[in-house]
């Protein structure tokens, strides 16, 4: 097992990697930018280094500076935690070449998965339910029109180094193509430095549902159910549940057999999520794979009891898995407290709180790096907690979420709480009953 771990990353996610390893009796290396020495995960951890500048381009994305930080602490392994360099093939690469190991995917599969087009391919030839579209990328307008003839409109052009949301454009109507075409290859090829474009019918008012696996260094991987999220507001996720609303037991069951195969195809180690559109008729697609631990993996801890961040580092130090599945014993619900306001237009709201209370009792788990007289800085993403709900059954859990919200105070900047109660109310939302555009026409009284 690892002796020292450092964690490349801040706020609540370094939090919650340091606890597991002061459980695991594992030492630990903050980093931290200059605008964060204030910040819980540098007091919490045995050794703090700091690493650049409050921009993340010289700290948090600082490479040079964070293997040295490695290196004079004698840190045996690296935890990117999510967003960073935990996608950054370059950087796991450099891990590897300087013998420190990074706890997440390696150079390969990063790159293998961040190229959509091949992660699309290589699930198709895995087996894996992927979207009809065109064979690969696209080598003209006409390639293109011919294609959307034979699946049908509406389509979609994605482009192969997008995802999450970037670089899509939706096409209606043959007359639309080649200018839709035109416009999101220029903006590819500005935004990415790659123009590589595919084609694939366009499934409307999807489901985003995604299934957590694990993979071990002997070729075993297993699923550990699904996470329903959704509920999303410009590719930025609100809300996530798990079990989803919408899931079978059918259902499920097809899902995490896809998604284990997703997972040996790529001779995956480590935890992992795999990425599904699904539709009204209960079709599920591949959509992406996240080589990477997620922000909302505490809802899939609660309802199997397990931690996944200790599964991650048992993995990387060598551990095989059991190879069994895991099925939602329970219901969790998280909600992404931001410094946004909500009403206008979720605009980001940096600043001191001057004022906190922490709601608890039974059934409720926050992860959040705040306390009374932090000042959230203007550098990072404005998630400052993760409110979480555990309960025998959904209902119960959007009660205890309901009074869980009304016990939050954080004064001194806008939070997102006000928006969690009212979809608390939400009648749609209380019958499960909501789609990835479920937030289009959601009105905040
Ligand atoms: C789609 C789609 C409909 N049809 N692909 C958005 C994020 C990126 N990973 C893929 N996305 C979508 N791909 C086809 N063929 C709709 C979306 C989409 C979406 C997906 C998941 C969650 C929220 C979404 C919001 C808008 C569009």
């Amino acid at each position: 097992m690892f002796k020292k771990i450092l964690i490349a990353n801040r706020g609540e996610i370094a939090l919650r990697i340091i606890r597991t390893c002061k459980e695991m009796g594992i030492k630990t290396v903050a980093v931290y930018s200059t605008a964060d020495r204030e910040s819980l995960h540098v007091r919490f951890a045995d050794e703090a280094v700091c690493i650049g500048p409050p921009p993340s381009k010289g700290s948090y994305l600082n490479i040079p500076n964070i293997i040295a930080a490695a290196e004079i602490t004698n840190s045996d392994a690296i935890h990117p935690g999510y967003g960073f360099l935990s996608e950054n093939s370059k950087f796991s690469a450099i891990c590897a070449k300087n013998k420190i190991k990074f706890i997440g995917a390696t150079p390969e599969q990063i790159d293998g998965m961040g190229d959509k087009s091949n992660a699309k391919n290589t699930m198709k030839l895995a087996g894996v339910p992927t979207i009809p579209g065109s064979e690969g990328l696209l080598s003209s307008v006409e390639e293109g029109l011919s294609v959307a003839e034979k699946i049908k409109y509406p389509v979609i052009l994605k482009a192969t180094a997008g995802g999450g949301g970037r670089g899509m454009r939706i096409v209606w109507k043959p007359e639309d193509f080649e200018e839709e075409w035109n416009v999101a290859r220029q903006e590819a090829g500005a935004a990415f430095g790659n123009d590589g474009m595919y084609l694939e019918k366009f499934i409307e008012e999807p489901r985003h549902i995604e299934i957590q696996i694990a993979g071990d260094q002997y070729g075993k991987a297993c699923h550990l159910s699904e996470r329903d999220c959704s509920i999303q507001r410009r590719h930025q996720k609100l809300l996530e549940e798990t079990p989803s609303p919408f899931m079978t037991k059918d259902l499920r069951e097809k899902m995490g057999e896809a998604a284990i195969k997703a997972a040996l195809a790529v001779k995956y180690e480590g935890v992992g999520t795999v990425e599904f559109l699904v539709d009204k008729h209960r079709n599920f697609y591949f959509m992406e794979m996240n080589t990477r631990i997620q922000v909302e993996h505490p809802i899939t801890e609660e309802v199997i009891n397990y931690d996944l961040i200790k599964e991650q580092i048992k993995i990387a130090s060598g551990d095989p898995i059991s190879g069994k599945n895991y099925f939602p014993a329970m219901h969790a619900i998280e909600c992404r407290i931001n410094a946004e306001d909500p009403y206008n237009n979720f605009r980001p709201s940096p600043g001191r709180i001057t004022n906190l209370h922490v709601p608890g009792g039974h059934g409720v788990r926050v992860d959040s790096h705040v306390y009374a007289g932090y000042t959230i800085p203007s550098n990072y993403d404005s998630m400052i907690s993760k409110l979480i709900t555990i309960a025998q059954t959904r209902e119960e859990a959007i009660n205890t979420m309901e009074r869980a919200l009304s016990e939050y105070v954080i004064e001194g900047v806008k939070t997102t709480i006000p928006f969690h109660t009212q979809l608390m109310k939400n009648e749609d939302f209380r019958k499960g009953n909501y789609t990835t555009k479920f937030l289009e026409n959601f009105k905040l009284l």
